[in-house]
């Protein structure tokens, strides 16, 4: 089979990427000479005529019955549409409420299987890789989510990842030296579409003197990528990696010690879109019903040792440093969302109007602990369980287990305006910084949830305001 070494070892190619990367030698342009070698008499091109005539044919009856799938769903749904703007974290965006987005739909197994198949087939089907159209991924800090891709073709996604420290105010009373890509923890929101393949660079600015790479639960081969994006500092390290399974996947820096790496804050998510969903106009977003806001949300855990005392003052110190036999001891100091304890209260609450859909990537880093994940006073409307979007969702479903290195994508809807609270459903994890908030905006739905009392919180409540 033509390897991506192999076809990015042409010459033209090569001379550009060293030149344009302006990188230091690395392990990653050594390999990409060492895997090059001429496509043998048993390979397979990407012009195999069997090849070529298999995948139309799973790829129209994937699309027959993604669209039979799809279409039943809006049929049942037939209210009218609105157009609407928001303001989404800080950010305007335009929103289409869209029938769908909530609609009863089934999937048959034969529905399932013939997506697998379509899915499985990529293997066996590798693209030119110089020929593919080159994108820049979108990359977002979270909450945000990038936009859903809607071209029907394969692409080289370019994804640079930068790792560097940086001090964050981790709890309300400590800050904490974090390693980050791209100087945010969780790491950017990585979206890109079956069949595509990913030139991830990685660059090393951490001054500690710590080498990083990426594990990527996206990426098909030993080490999920790990050994081929090894980066000392100063370095940077190229590889390319064919997206071979649609789904929602962690990635992490994978240098030794891993669990220092994963508990410093060096995690993010990836969405491989399926690629038999077509071009999005059907009102799919990514390969999943339509939902009016998308979010971005991972949980982890913080070790840390307790706070030094001034000597002087008698003062603790507002600084803490990472703690190896705390995480060891799997006592997690603060367990939080998006990398501290305020990011989705004080900061950055998401936002909704009251009857918008809204749809949480949600993954959990750990490195230790498995979440719980909870909506209070909502529902998930739809689960896909492990990140898996080819299998029906679970629905109705009020928590939703997400063990360390895992992740899912529920939806939910706003229908009563108020406030909902995140949290790991590990209770006491509560006081540990796991809550967030999700502001509903809109009129009282006194018809669903009302009493003839005005609501009362109770003191101190961190769950409700
Ligand atoms: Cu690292």
């Amino acid at each position: 089979m033509a390897s991506l070494g192999a076809r990015w070892a042409g010459p033209a190619r090569s001379r550009l990427s060293r030149s344009a990367l302006g990188i230091q030698d690395s392990h990653a342009f050594r390999s990409s000479r060492l895997w090059a070698r001429p496509v043998t008499s048993s390979a397979k091109p990407s012009g195999d005529p069997n090849k070529s005539r298999l995948v139309p044919i799973l790829a129209a009856s994937a699309c027959v019955a993604a669209g039979a799938f799809y279409l039943s769903g809006q049929a049942n749904t037939r209210m009218d549409l609105a157009q609407d703007t928001a303001d989404v974290a800080g950010k305007t965006l335009r929103i289409t409420l869209s029938p769908s987005s909530l609609a009863s739909t089934s999937t048959s197994t034969s529905t399932v299987e013939s997506r697998v198949a379509f899915h499985d087939a990529l293997e066996d089907n590798p693209p030119d890789v110089t020929a593919l159209p080159i994108e820049h991924a979108v990359l977002t800090a979270a909450p945000h989510v990038p936009p859903p891709i809607t071209r029907t073709h394969e692409a080289l996604v370019k994804v640079d990842l930068t790792t560097a420290p940086k001090v964050v105010q981790v709890t309300n009373q400590h800050k904490y030296e974090a390693w980050t890509f791209n100087g945010t923890v969780p790491g950017p929101f990585i979206r890109a579409r079956a069949g595509d393949v990913v030139e991830l660079r990685l660059t090393n600015r951490d001054e500690t003197g710590n080498p990083h790479n990426i594990d990527s639960h996206a990426f098909t081969g030993p080490g999920g990528g790990s050994a081929l994006t090894n980066a000392d500092e100063g370095e940077a390290k190229t590889a390319r990696f064919r997206l071979l399974c649609p789904g929602l996947y962690v990635y992490h820096c994978a240098a030794a010690p891993v669990p220092v790496h994963i508990a410093k804050g060096m995690f993010g998510l990836m969405y491989v879109q399926p690629a038999d969903d077509g071009d999005g106009t059907d009102g799919t977003m990514g390969g999943l019903p339509p939902v009016d806001r998308e979010y971005y949300v991972m949980q982890s855990e913080v070790y840390h040792e307790p706070p030094e005392v001034d000597e002087e003052t008698g003062r603790p110190s507002q600084t803490v440093e990472f703690s190896y036999p705390q995480g060891l001891r799997e006592e997690a100091n603060a367990v939080v969302f998006n990398g501290r304890e305020a990011a989705l209260t004080r900061d950055a609450p998401l936002k909704a109007r009251a009857g918008e859909t809204v749809r949480i990537f949600f993954g959990n880093a750990g490195p230790n602990l498995t979440s719980s994940f909870h909506v209070i006073g909502s529902h998930f409307r739809r689960v896909y369980r492990d990140g898996d979007v080819l299998s029906p969702p679970g629905r109705f479903v009020g928590t939703v287990g997400v063990p360390p290195g895992g992740a899912t994508v529920v939806d939910l809807k706003a229908v009563v305006p108020g406030t909902y609270t995140l949290v790991d459903h590990a209770i006491f994890r509560i006081d540990k910084g796991a809550v967030g908030f999700l502001n509903v905006a809109g009129a009282a739905r006194p018809d669903v949830y009302g009493s003839a009392e005005p609501p009362a919180p109770c003191v101190g409540c961190k769950l409700h305001t």
